[in-house]
């Protein structure tokens, strides 16, 4: 399929090279090639787009990136630092790539600030966030955005009309010692990323963000981080007891609900007919969207798995494009409407 859109896709500061080295010598077996594929933006990248048929990508700071960093003011200023880098780097390319803006989280005021100017100044189509912000002296604590001093932020992504990716990063601090340490080989896509963004979603779910902003987009990816296999049991658990018990005060629609009006999944690193055809049943084509996860994924993988799977063609337009295109009001890309 030409023209597909992808969303999942990350670079890094070239300055930081040695850090994206340590990071790749933990997740990949060719750490060089990692690092040259995360650092290119014109070239590397756009050869296999090419070759693959995405016509447009959105591309966003890899992991765990700013969401690592403790001190605040130094948070905020590698937020701008990244921001301006990458919005000079695709508007040489207004018609392959956009880029979500890259935060700091540990004030939403501030926070909604930079989107804003990144939305206005730029035209980011929106923002990935790496899950919880390190925060506190030692960096042992971890904001979550599901409590309502976020109100503020979630009402600047429906005011700007913008979704927001929830990304995974890595467990850190107490979390890491105590759950993950002697379990090393599950940090990562095998179990820590799913079960962080998960818990995370979900705390907007049960915390009531989605009944205070009910505009509000979130996007998540890995085919929906473990969730949409335990809808069921969520939903029966919500519905048949928690409620009766106080959830229905702030959280009064069902988890079908916020997943069929807030809630997008992408096919990031997930490449499984079976689950997507899983996926489909459960939420529907309408919710999905195509993505790869690169360079932690390859486009050859992503791309030849998602243009053989057998799907509908109206099903296969939906996930690879339409919806994309709906969601972030892309304009005419290459390839656009092939
Ligand atoms: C990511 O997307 O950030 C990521 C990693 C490490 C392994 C896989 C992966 O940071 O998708």
């Amino acid at each position: 399929m030409l023209g597909k859109v992808a969303l999942e896709e990350a670079f890094a500061l070239p300055r930081f090279e040695e850090r994206q080295r340590w990071w790749a010598s933990l997740f990949s077996t060719d750490a060089d090639k990692h690092v040259k594929e995360m650092n290119d933006i014109q070239k590397i990248r756009m050869d296999y787009a090419e070759k693959h048929g995405v016509g447009y990508q959105i591309l966003s700071y890899t992991a765990p990136g700013v969401q690592d960093i403790w001190d605040p003011v130094e948070a905020q200023a590698l937020a701008v630092e990244i921001n301006d880098y990458i919005a000079e780097q695709v508007a040489a390319k207004p018609d392959r790539l956009g880029a979500f803006a890259t935060l700091s989280m540990h004030n939403p005021q501030e926070a909604a600030a930079e989107l804003r100017r990144c939305v206005e100044k730029y035209g980011f189509k929106g923002a990935l966030v790496n899950d919880t912000q390190r925060a506190g002296k030692d960096g042992d604590d971890l904001v979550f955005y599901d409590q309502p001093e976020w109100d503020v932020f979630w009402k600047t992504c429906t005011d700007l009309d913008v979704p927001l990716y929830l990304h995974p990063r890595n467990p850190t601090g107490t979390i890491y010692e105590r759950l993950w340490a002697d379990r090393k080989w599950l940090i990562g896509p095998p179990l820590s990323f799913a079960q962080g963004v998960s818990l995370h979603v979900l705390g907007m779910v049960t915390n009531g963000v989605f009944d205070r902003h009910p505009k509000l987009q979130i996007v998540i990816g890995h085919l929906g981080e473990h969730i949409p296999f335990d809808m069921w049991r969520i939903n029966h658990w919500f519905e048949d007891r928690k409620k009766l018990l106080g959830l229905e005060k702030q959280c009064k629609k069902t988890i079908r609900d916020y997943f069929a009006q807030n809630i997008w999944i992408t096919t990031s690193g997930h490449f499984s007919t079976t689950t997507l055809n899983f996926c489909m049943a459960e939420l529907s084509s309408d919710r999905i969207l195509f993505s790869i996860d690169y360079p932690f994924e390859t486009f050859a993988d992503a791309c030849d798995w998602f243009d053989s799977a057998e799907m509908s063609v109206t099903d296969r337009l939906k996930i690879g494009r339409e919806n994309a295109k709906k969601l972030f009001k892309l304009g005419n890309y290459k390839d656009s409407s092939a």
